[in-house]
């Protein structure tokens, strides 16, 4: 699609330092801001819009109070307004469970909505060894789920136990999110062999329901495979049954065949309704030789 507006939020400490690595990744089509009251989550050599929830002096979070974090989103609305005014797509990462992300996190969504933007979040739910902070996750992602149009629900848990099995450091380690953030920019920023745009983004996360987002990468040979992984990714829960709607994005090297295209597109709607409305896209990429990726945008589940 051409000049799309994309705005990678990242809200919160986590959800900071997700964004960052997203959007590194992302490149610099894609706009990026940090939301937090901690100074630490602003580092000064990128290219970050910083909205900053609190003065100076008291800048080491919301302490973990959901509605301090709010109030400042809330008072922070004209400036947000400014940044959000041409953007289409909000990505949303934070981590909830603290302050800042659980009460500036809802309201940013609200206030990107209430702008014109489609709203994509993601959200990590805390460990479930923080009984207090899971308590404060659950209220958060019930108002983030309202005022999102995608929201898709991270377990800390699932992402640690992955990280640990790739030998990476959980909170730096996330490749998933920013897999999942990039898939998402491809998709919706750089034009494919069949391109899909925000009309059919749109049209799909339009249908009532709940909905969620997969991303998957493995050999073009092997679609089984692909379809696990995006199974086995860190999602706290996967239901695709009867889904009403589906935007599949498949993304190859430059071997890639209707044939494999099909194929995958076939396996990855097989557990769908069957009048669900499928948008496909494909696209060739170099980098990514005998590979393939796929992103898929899931909608109309039963909540
Ligand atoms: N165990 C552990 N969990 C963490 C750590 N950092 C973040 N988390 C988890 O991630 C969630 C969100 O944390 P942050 O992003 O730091 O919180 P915040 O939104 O900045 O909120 P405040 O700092 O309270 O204003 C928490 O609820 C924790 O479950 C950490 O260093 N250790
Ligand atoms: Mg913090």
């Amino acid at each position: 699609m051409d000049g799309a507006q994309l705005l990678i939020a990242g809200i919160g400490g986590l959800g900071s330092s997700w964004a960052l690595k997203a959007h590194e990744r992302a490149g610099n089509d894609v706009d990026l801001v940090l939301v937090d009251s901690d100074e630490n989550s602003f580092s000064n050599d990128v290219q970050a819009h910083i909205i900053r929830l609190g003065s100076a002096e008291d800048a080491s979070g919301c302490a973990g109070l959901p509605p301090l974090g709010e109030q400042r989103m809330r008072n922070a609305a004209n400036v947000t307004r400014l940044l959000l005014e041409d953007v289409e797509l909000v990505i949303l990462l934070t981590g909830l469970g603290g302050g800042t992300g659980s009460g500036a996190a809802p309201e940013f969504a609200r206030q990107a909505r209430l702008s014109g933007a489609v709203v994509l979040s993601v959200a990590a739910h805390p460990f479930t060894a923080q009984p207090s902070r899971q308590a404060i996750a659950e209220a958060s992602l019930i108002k983030l789920e309202k005022h999102s149009d995608v929201c898709v629900r991270l377990s800390l848990d699932r992402l640690a136990w992955q990280a640990r099995e790739r030998g990476s450091d959980w909170r730096l380690g996330a490749s998933w999110v920013e897999e999942l953030v990039d898939g998402l920019v491809r998709t919706l920023l750089r034009l494919g062999l069949i391109n899909l745009d925000m009309m059919d983004l749109k049209a799909i996360v339009g249908h009532k329901g709940a909905s969620t987002l997969l991303v998957a990468q493995g050999h073009g040979d092997n679609p089984q495979g692909l379809l696990d992984d995006a199974m086995s990714s860190p999602l706290a829960s996967l239901k695709l049954d009867g889904a009403k709607g589906c935007l599949l994005q498949i993304e190859g090297g430059p071997g890639l065949t209707v044939g494999q295209v099909g194929e995958v597109a076939d396996l990855f709607t097989s557990r769908l309704d069957d009048d669900a409305q499928v948008i496909l896209g494909a696209r060739v990429s170099e980098d990514l030789h005998d590979r393939m990726r796929v992103v898929a945008v899931v909608s109309g589940l039963a909540d």
